[in-house]
């Protein structure tokens, strides 16, 4: 199958869905790897909690998307992070679409009384991820989503994907008859996989727990460079000095 067939936004790849419950065996390696990735952090696992802005701890992540090392947070105990890594490859295989390719895996965190995020798709277009909520994932805490009808005009597909890291809802509301908006609620150690392309955005968290979540990201095209077909800066998005532009 050629990379071609994957390029543009389909609506029918977006939203959240529900693909079980986590195996007992696997979730006590989801819950050693969050409490083993806090003790390396020591104090600044509160210092970031207090920051109030959502925020990734990228455990392991494709050597081709790492900007920078020093965006890796390496869990220290060896078993744990070999447990965890064979688990992802599998889970990979298991939960998403096919022929799915890992990019990394880590926590997000977004705590308490955090600034809620603008709407965006992660990365790129191409990009699929699995989350996994390690605490509730509640109405006052979990991600929001979009879903956009199967109609929806190429031009307002090519708008979106044009740049992934803002999406201008009010301008999509506009070139489509509806879209519709969605928020997960979930228990802990629940399957979600997120369909590439899926726009959706964190919001503030007013609940009473910091929300954490495990995700594991992927993407389907095989030879970016070659086959992607926008604006290659968004590849690069995670960069903090891109950002700020
Ligand atoms: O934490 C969330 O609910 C979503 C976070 C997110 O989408 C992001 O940081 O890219
Ligand atoms: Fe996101």
């Amino acid at each position: 199958m050629g990379d071609k067939k994957y390029i543009k936004l389909n609506p029918a790849k977006m939203g959240f869905k529900f693909r079980g419950v986590v195996p007992p065996k696997w979730q006590s390696i989801l819950l050693d790897a969050l409490e083993a990735l806090k003790r390396d952090m020591g104090a600044s696992w509160n210092s970031r909690l207090l920051e109030k802005e959502i925020f990734w701890l990228n455990v392991w992540q494709d050597e081709d998307d790492l900007e920078n090392d020093s965006d890796i947070m390496k869990i220290s105990d060896p078993e744990i992070a070999k447990a965890l890594d064979k688990w992802c490859r599998k889970a990979v295989h298991k939960y998403c679409a096919q022929n799915a390719i890992i990019d990394g895996y880590g926590f997000v965190v977004n705590p308490i009384g955090s600034q809620p995020q603008v709407w965006h798709i992660d990365y790129t277009t191409d990009v699929a991820v699995v989350w996994i909520p390690m605490t509730p994932f509640t109405e006052k805490n979990a991600t929001q989503y979009i879903t956009l009808p199967s109609d929806t005009p190429k031009d307002v597909l090519e708008q979106v994907a044009s740049d992934v890291d803002e999406v201008d809802v009010d301008a999509l509301a506009r070139g489509v008859d509806y879209l519709i908006v969605q928020q997960v609620v979930a228990k802990p150690m629940s399957v979600l996989y997120m369909g590439r392309g899926t726009i959706h955005r964190g919001i503030r968290n007013t609940g009473k727990d910091h929300r954490v979540a495990f995700f594991i990201s992927v993407h389907f095209i095989k030879d970016y460079e070659k086959n992607y077909p926008y604006d290659s800066d968004s590849l690069r998005a995670s960069e903090p000095s891109i950002e700020s532009f």
